[in-house]
């Protein structure tokens, strides 16, 4: 038996030595230490020795086992550390490899001509404000001088949540709130999205963009007017640009006058994009009626003003020489990452 246990012992230092993986050593305990192991299968045995060989026998068996065992484990840790030699050179990280370039994006075409617009005005001492898309009929059109019978009320015109709450059609409501709350002077430009029921074609949206201006204080005459949109003309296309106002009609403005500019594409000589006219409209315009201005609390015998509106969409289509609305409103980032 004693000779059976030196073989082990020395089979065993033999099988160590030739492992090569965790799982060839999960199987030499099991070979040499599990149930039905070499070793386990000698202690098993001791059974029919005599009582004098038995603790002879049992002792240097367990010498063996604890040897095994120790063997074990060292060889263990060495096969984990090689293991994780070969991980760590193989998934080494070079972190000073350039990165994969991202994504960025950028800024959507309405929001920059938006952006263009608004320092335009703050470099005239406008300040940017917006508000509520939803309001109420009240700001929308009896503050703005609408009459009752107004078409713009029609509820084939306007989206109504009940009779006094809708989406506003203009952002104008704003220009009210903002003459109740504060006294003039004041300079504001309220841009914003605003809603009528319109079908959708190349050039018509339920869901549009506006651009209000409003200035109201002591002695504001027309020549401001002009002279404050005549320079925002020049700013936005170019400096040789010339304006011309044609007479017109608005509820919250009299007298009303549209601003017309020479096309920045052809300098006023005709081409496709002003359908050979030499001029493009861009906004609507006139001093605002004293009507709005005491519906707002500001005496009209003190304070006169003006205001303007313009559609953002069109400016950007004019701009960008875009020819559908839609392009806008679809988010393909094909088309808007040509901006
Ligand atoms: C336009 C054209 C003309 C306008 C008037 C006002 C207010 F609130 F002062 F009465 N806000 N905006 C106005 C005037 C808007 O858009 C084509």
């Amino acid at each position: 038996m004693k000779e059976t246990l030196e073989k082990i012992k020395l089979q065993s230092i033999k099988d160590l030595e030739s492992v090569q993986s965790r799982k060839e050593l999960e199987e030499l305990r099991i070979k040499y230490l599990g149930k039905k192991g070499e070793l386990t299968q000698v202690l098993r045995g001791m059974g029919g020795l005599s009582p004098e060989e038995r603790p002879v026998i049992g002792q240097l068996a367990n010498e063996i086992r604890d040897y095994i065992n120790e063997k074990i484990e060292e060889t263990s840790y060495c096969l984990k550390r090689k293991e994780l030699e070969i991980r760590l050179n193989s998934e080494f990280i070079d972190v000073t490899m350039p990165s994969k370039r991202k994504d960025l994006g950028n800024k959507h075409p309405l929001t920059k001509v938006q952006d263009e617009i608004n320092q335009i005005f703050i470099g005239m001492g406008f300040t940017i404000v917006e508000g509520p898309e939803i309001e109420k009929s009240y700001y929308n059109f009896d503050a703005l001088n609408h009459s009752k019978y107004h078409p713009a009320r029609d509820m084939q015109d306007t989206f109504y949540f009940t009779e006094e709450i809708l989406l506003r059609t203009q952002t104008s409501p704003m220009q009210v709130r903002t003459m109740e709350r504060q006294k003039p002077p004041i300079r504001v430009l309220v841009p914003g999205k605003v809603y009528r029921r319109d079908e959708i074609d190349a050039t018509h949206s339920p869901m549009f963009h506006q651009i209000e201006g409003l200035v109201v204080d002591k002695g504001i005459t027309m020549a401001n007017l002009k002279g404050t949109l005549d320079v925002f003309a020049k700013r936005l296309y170019g400096e040789d640009t010339k304006t011309r106002f044609r007479p017109h009609h608005f509820p919250f403005t009299e007298p009303s006058a549209e601003m017309d500019c020479t096309c920045s594409a052809c300098m006023g000589a005709g081409c496709r994009v002003c359908k050979n006219e030499g001029w493009i409209e861009i906004l609507g315009s006139g001093m605002v009626h004293p009507n709005v201005l005491r519906n707002c609390g500001i005496d009209p015998e003190k304070y006169s003003g003006f205001a303007f509106g313009m559609g953002l969409d069109r400016i950007a289509l004019l701009k960008y020489e875009v020819d559908d609305l839609r392009l806008f409103f679809e988010n393909d980032k094909r088309f808007l990452a040509q901006f």
